[in-house]
């Protein structure tokens, strides 16, 4: 056992990764793998919220797997795994459902947002935020590293721990949200005022991790661009703020810096030097992710040693869990 202190996050398995994620999630995650012992897993029983055709699920959760990997996630040091090979994941999800409030969970703008999207109106989706709770509460973990849109549920997940706790006594480690200062939300390359999501029906909207070098150079020349010449950050301006923002997050350069760079120069030329940073940057990801997915056997193995590691902490919680609401112990 360590001292140091627990991480858990997490990426559905939906559409394709995206820069988004790689620069509000994954990317801080790496950072962070150093200093924590950290749980990343890939969110596959979040995906089921959504339909799911079952070829393509499995891929994609193996796709993912290796592209976490490929982005420097480090299976040594961490436990890296996919969240359905880990039972004790729906268990404890069950139980924190029967302790959720619905006004808590009606309050919940992600729901409100997917459900006016969606005919599939799925008890699941109502109650995506209890299965959240569920992943960060296994692992006591006392940091979450996610986007600005996912401070809602974290919220959320404090309560049932608040709620819990009034009720059993102490049980659970109360989660603080990690939020890194660059590009906590990287918006959509064809409408700035909404978010880059991997399930957008529009490809255009979005860079995907694995999109060749072709595919992200038209994608960020097309990028949508405010009315103007001039490169300089300003939030009245959310398409070149956008761009920049994305800029600095590969680059490490601030938004001064930046301008600098570019000064003098039209947007046009923002677009080409920030197609090339990303080419460059996801270069060795693709090299890496290609190898990966050639060694499907070495994937599987590794999975499986890490959902050993994930269970072995996340089966004590549940153990401790029963107990004390009252179940008979759990498996043996
Ligand atoms: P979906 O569109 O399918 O809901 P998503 O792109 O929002 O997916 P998630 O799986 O929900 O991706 O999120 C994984 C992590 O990436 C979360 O921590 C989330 O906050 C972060 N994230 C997602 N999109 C962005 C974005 N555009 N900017 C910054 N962070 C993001
Ligand atoms: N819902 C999250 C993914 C996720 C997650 C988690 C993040 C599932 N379980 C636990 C942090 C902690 C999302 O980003 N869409």
């Amino acid at each position: 056992m360590t001292d140091k202190k627990t991480i858990l996050s997490g990426s559905t398995v939906t559409g394709n990764l995206t820069l988004g994620n790689y620069i509000g999630a994954i990317n801080n995650w790496k950072k962070l793998q150093e200093e924590y012992n950290c749980f990343y897993m890939v969110a596959d029983l979040h995906a089921l919220t959504v339909f799911q055709d079952p070829k393509e699920l499995r891929e994609r959760g193996m796709s993912f797997f290796a592209q976490y990997l490929a982005l420097g996630l480090d299976p040594e040091k961490n436990t890296i795994f996919m969240q359905s090979q880990v039972s004790e994941h729906a268990e404890l999800a069950w139980v924190l459902n029967c302790f959720t409030p619905m006004g808590h969970l009606n309050r919940m703008t992600q729901f409100k947002d997917k459900s006016s999207n969606t005919k599939n109106i799925n008890a699941g989706l109502y109650s995506y935020p209890v299965l959240m709770a569920a992943d960060i509460l296994l692992y006591k973990a006392d940091v979450i590293p996610v986007g600005e849109d996912q401070k809602q549920h974290l919220e959320l997940c404090r309560d049932l721990v608040d709620m819990f706790h009034h009720r059993y006594g102490e049980t659970f480690v109360m989660p603080e949200p990690y939020i890194g200062s660059v590009g906590a939300r990287i918006m959509s390359l064809q409408d700035p005022t909404k978010k880059m999501s991997k399930s957008d029906d529009n490809p255009k909207n979005y860079v995907s991790i694995i999109d060749d070098p072709k595919k992200i150079q038209k994608k960020i020349k097309g990028a949508v661009t405010d009315s103007g010449e001039v490169i300089k950050y300003d939030e009245e301006k959310p398409g070149i703020a956008n761009l920049m923002t994305i800029y600095s997050a590969l680059s490490g350069m601030s938004y001064e810096q930046i301008e600098k760079e570019f000064e003098g120069k039209m947007y046009g030329h923002l677009k080409v030097g920030l197609a090339d940073l990303v080419c460059d940057t996801l270069k060795p990801v693709h090299e890496k992710y290609d190898d990966l997915m050639k060694n499907q056997d070495y994937l599987n193995d590794l999975l499986k040693k890490s959902a050993l590691k994930a269970k072995e902490r996340a089966g004590k919680t549940l153990a401790e869990v029963y107990e004390k609401i009252g179940l008979l112990p759990r498996g043996f």
